[in-house]
């Protein structure tokens, strides 16, 4: 019989979804640009499941069931174009082309416009999970059409992973909303990251604890509000001994941490967006400032002084058990604001792009599958139940009340951290929009003032309503400007 589905890209990921696709009972034509690799996942997973392997894209093409599906798994970019543009030329109108790489929105955006004039649906899926996610379940994203989705949805949903039964996949929304909420979705990653290494770094430096003493704590927050597999993971790596030296794994690793890219791509869309997501936007330079080679050694040599005023913590079992709880909640409310922020990213991309994201879903899917999953997301999917509306995700009533019983420690703890020049630039920008936003007035006032005096930018008044501007170079009178 004809297959299924049809997998472009046979690297990994490709090959690893392949095999998930085909372990869930469907028939999958397989087909890679160097024959090689499809040879290869045939000998060595071929018994798996039904495959069809395919030297060329019309023989791909030519053994698929209509409407045909197509999953593209190759290198973002100009690999994908070429690869959209070959199976576009042999498709038929109502055919499906899948794009499961890390896309930017933008081309998603283009190429789904390019294939719709040619009567073709093209989807643009983020897959979260990396290797193994994707041969054992992962998070999918997938945005595109509702018609797409309903042909495609099925599929994706049973290989997704399932959390209390329900899959971690869903319809995001149209043309580039599947590939901004992955987006998104790594953002989020990269500052949840951020602020577990900055919870490490500050006991470490304010207890003298070891890595493995670290991993002994951090394994203990598995069964509480952190529980995720992000902190799972960091157990597991702070427990890890070098074969080697014998020394911690953690203190063999260089300190410089890279980037592909998605960290950086979320912060600009957010600046573009104006919305600020400023524990991702840390997280980000966080690693840029890791792999500023020149400038630490610079920093470095001028022996940049800390004069720090030491930890004030008592030397008791007591007094460092506080410590370690403060830090576990500085933690878990700075989490807390990360994930708002990124929430409110992701309404305000979607009322700009018109995508009717459902938020409450979004965190629903990343339950399990996917890097970020949480238990933790359940509470945020509950509070946009409540509220689909929800203006801000720490204004929840559970959230609210999550975050004030940790704002006392959270103080503390970015307060040592400063005082002992122990940086901790995701703790503290999460505190400071926390006052932020929560401020009854802020001091935007005078920058609207001098904004107003530089550049007779206008303001509003605080005791009555229109648009006003103070003649600063002549008699300071105020005329009102939008009578
Ligand atoms: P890669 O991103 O390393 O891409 C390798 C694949 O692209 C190979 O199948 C290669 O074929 C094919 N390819 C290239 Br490169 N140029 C091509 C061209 N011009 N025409 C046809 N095929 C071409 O593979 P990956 O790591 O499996 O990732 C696939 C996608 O999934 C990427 O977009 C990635 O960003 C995304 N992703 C990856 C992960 C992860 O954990 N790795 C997670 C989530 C998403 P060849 O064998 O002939 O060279």
């Amino acid at each position: 019989g004809l297959a299924d589905i049809g997998v472009v890209g046979l690297a990994v990921m490709g090959s690893n979804l392949a095999r998930n696709l085909a372990r869930n009972g469907y028939t999958v034509a397989v087909h890679n640009r160097t024959p090689g690799r499809t040879r290869e996942l045939l000998a060595a997973h071929g018994d798996e499941g039904a495959f069809v392997a395919c030297a060329t894209v019309p023989d791909l093409v030519a053994s698929l069931a209509r409407p045909r599906t197509v999953l593209v798994m190759v290198k973002a970019g100009d690999a994908t174009d070429a690869v959209v543009e070959e199976l576009a030329r042999h498709l038929e109108p109502g055919d499906i082309v899948v794009d499961g790489g890390n896309a930017h929105f933008l081309d998603t955006a283009r190429r789904e416009r390019d294939l719709a004039a040619r009567g073709l649906h093209l989807v643009g899926a983020g897959i979260s999970g990396g290797e193994e996610g994707a041969l054992t379940g992962p998070s999918i994203m997938p945005g595109g059409s509702e018609e797409a989705y309903a042909t495609l949805g099925p599929m994706l949903e049973r290989i997704s992973a399932h959390v209390d039964g329900v899959p971690c996949c869903t319809h995001i929304g149209p043309d580039g909303a599947g590939h901004y909420v992955k987006m998104v979705h790594n953002g989020i990653e990269y500052a949840d990251m951020q602020l577990i290494a900055e919870a490490y770094d500050v006991l470490r430096q304010g207890l003298g604890l070891s890595a493995p003493e670290i991993g002994e704590v951090v394994a203990g927050w598995s069964t509480g509000d952190l529980d995720s597999y992000l902190v799972e993971i960091t157990a597991q790596v702070l427990a890890h001994v070098d074969a080697e030296t014998g020394r911690p794994f953690v203190d063999v690793v260089a300190d410089a941490a890279e980037q592909k890219g998605t960290g950086r791509w979320t912060v600009q869309s957010a600046l573009d967006l104006g919305v600020p997501v400023t524990g991702i936007a840390e997280a980000t330079f966080a690693r840029a400032l890791s792999g500023s080679a020149p400038q630490r050694a610079a920093a470095r040599e001028a022996g940049l002084a800390a004069r720090t005023a030491g930890w004030d913590v008592p030397d008791t079992p007591e007094g460092r058990a506080a410590f370690v709880e403060d830090v576990r909640r500085a933690l878990y409310a700075s989490k807390v604001v990360a994930y708002s922020q990124g929430f409110d990213q992701l309404a305000a991309a979607s009322a700009e792009h018109g995508w009717d994201i459902d938020r409450g879903a979004c965190a629903r899917i990343w339950r399990g599958g996917c890097i970020i999953r949480a238990r933790f997301l359940d509470r945020i999917t509950q509070a946009y139940e409540r509220d689909p509306e929800l203006e801000l995700l720490i204004a929840d009533p559970v959230f609210a009340a999550a975050v004030g019983d940790g704002v006392a420690s959270w103080r503390r703890v970015v307060a040592q951290a400063t005082l002992n020049g122990v940086p901790v630039p995701a703790f503290a920008a999460s505190l400071a929009y926390y006052d932020g936003v929560r401020a009854a007035s802020l001091p935007a006032s005078l920058i609207q003032a001098q904004r107003d005096l530089f550049g007779a930018h206008t303001y509003r008044r605080t005791d009555r309503p229109g648009v006003f501007h103070t003649e600063w170079s002549g008699d300071r009178s105020e005329t009102r400007v939008d009578a």
